[in-house]
């Protein structure tokens, strides 16, 4: 077999690009080398479909193991009775919710998109969009908070099936309490995708959903630190709402109809070498060193997002409560889009991504805003004191994007900054 170099020459350069960067785009994270040996496993040769001890394909006794340890791993995590975690990602988690829960043409209502919501709660060039009647609820133009009055008049008055929490930009803690009690009020099913503040809930430095949902989601590779996927969890299983029964007349749990819109409904085998790796990531979590690095993630972002305001930059919501912040750019550089401001700071190896910020003036394709999060460089080991070094570095390039001779030495610090952060053992 001919030696393949083409691809491990890019895997080389990408790794450099991690190494020698500032990495702040709010959804990534850098795993561990237990996690990353777990993913490149022999695992990845093996089919099987289905659930442990119900498989279609002979040789599952190891990888039923593996995934029976990631089950009772991750229920231990977040207190959950059910978790399914055969999801490849969080759209898919989320697409197996809506199968599970509608049908196509129903209503559901979940954040705008433009205000911080998710592509798979509603937007139109989405399934969730096309194939159901998607509403939406959106944060106040006054204090950038979800506006749960208006989630509540449009609950009451359309009566979705299923109401959807949990953002992609989004700095604020949620009240799901209130939430659960209008889809009560409403007979709907109340779903929590905590993809972004995973980590956070999982050392309980933020609310658990699992206690107030009827149904969560989430990705495993943003806060949680794990490789890319999805999983599902129940902090309670019970009988489906619609009366669904089995052919023998039984009535079916949620748990047996999530489990199937999984597989086979909407997947078909599981990645085992990629469950193995969540397996490890939970264990980690587990970790009381976990709750360390996740009250660190915390610190760095509050400090960050004081020192972007206290610059002048207007972050949405005036602060953050979890990993993440939103900067709304207009009224410190209103002509600078988020398109330039991306550009300008991947070119001096500061890596972030344009968002857009709500009642965005601008569109999806410019955007107003910039989204930044701290999970991936408090996991390189920086600490609050370099924040506003950050900062200061972030508002260098924003100042003059046009000239490559302010991105280049703003990249010469960026570059002996990280040297000073080793980031892989190999
Ligand atoms: N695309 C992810 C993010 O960056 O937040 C959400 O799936």
């Amino acid at each position: 077999m001919q030696k393949e170099t083409e691809v491990f020459d890019l895997i080389g350069r990408e790794r450099e690009r991690q190494m020698r960067g500032i990495e702040l785009i709010a959804s990534e994270n850098f795993v561990s080398d237990q996690v990353l040996a777990a993913m490149g496993s022999v695992l990845t040769n093996k089919y099987a479909e289905g659930y442990p001890g119900h498989r279609y394909y002979g040789g599952c006794e190891v990888v039923d193991q593996v995934e029976e340890l990631a089950r009772t791993r991750l229920k231990q995590l977040y207190g959950a009775a059910y978790v399914n975690v055969q999801p490849h990602s969080g759209a898919q988690a989320n697409m197996a919710v809506f199968m599970a829960c509608l049908q196509a043409g129903d209503t559901f209502l979940g954040l705008n998109l433009s205000h911080g919501g998710h592509l798979s709660h509603g937007s139109p060039v989405n399934f969730s969009g096309l194939m159901f009647h998607a509403l939406d609820y959106s944060v106040k133009e006054s204090d950038g908070l979800v506006d749960y009055d208006e989630l509540e008049r449009k609950a009451r008055a359309e009566r979705p099936k299923l109401i959807i929490a949990g953002a992609s930009a989004y700095s604020r803690e949620w009240d799901y309490a209130r939430i659960r009690k209008v889809a009560d009020e409403i007979g709907a099913i109340f779903m929590v995708d905590m993809a972004h503040p995973a980590g956070l809930i999982a050392a309980g430095l933020l609310k658990n959903p699992v206690k107030y949902a009827h149904i969560v989601t989430s990705t495993t590779h943003k806060t949680l630190r794990g490789p890319r996927g999805g999983i599902i969890l129940m902090g309670e299983d019970f009988p489906n709402p619609w009366g669904k029964t089995t052919p023998k007349g039984e009535v079916k749990m949620m748990s047996a109809l999530l489990d199937s819109a999984v597989f086979p409904g909407t997947q078909g085998g599981p990645l085992e070498h990629v469950i193995a790796a969540k397996c490890v990531a939970f264990g980690e979590a587990l970790q009381p060193e976990f709750k360390t690095y996740q009250q660190q993630v915390q610190k760095n972002a509050a400090v960050m997002a004081k020192a972007f305001m206290d610059k002048g930059y207007n972050i949405i919501s005036g602060g953050t409560d979890n990993h993440c912040m939103l900067v709304d750019l207009r009224n410190k550089y209103p002509e600078l889009t988020g398109k330039v401001a991306e550009k300008a700071l991947v070119a001096a190896d500061i890596t972030t991504n344009k968002n857009m910020v709500p009642f965005d003036s601008r569109s999806p394709f410019q955007t107003s805003g910039l989204r930044f999060g701290t999970p991936a460089i408090t996991t390189r080991g920086l600490k609050e004191d370099k924040m506003p070094e950050i900062v200061e570095l972030i508002d260098r390039v924003l100042q003059n994007p046009d000239s490559e001779a302010n991105i280049a030495a703003v990249r010469a610090e960026v570059n002996k900054m990280m040297a000073d952060y080793p980031l892989f053992a190999w």
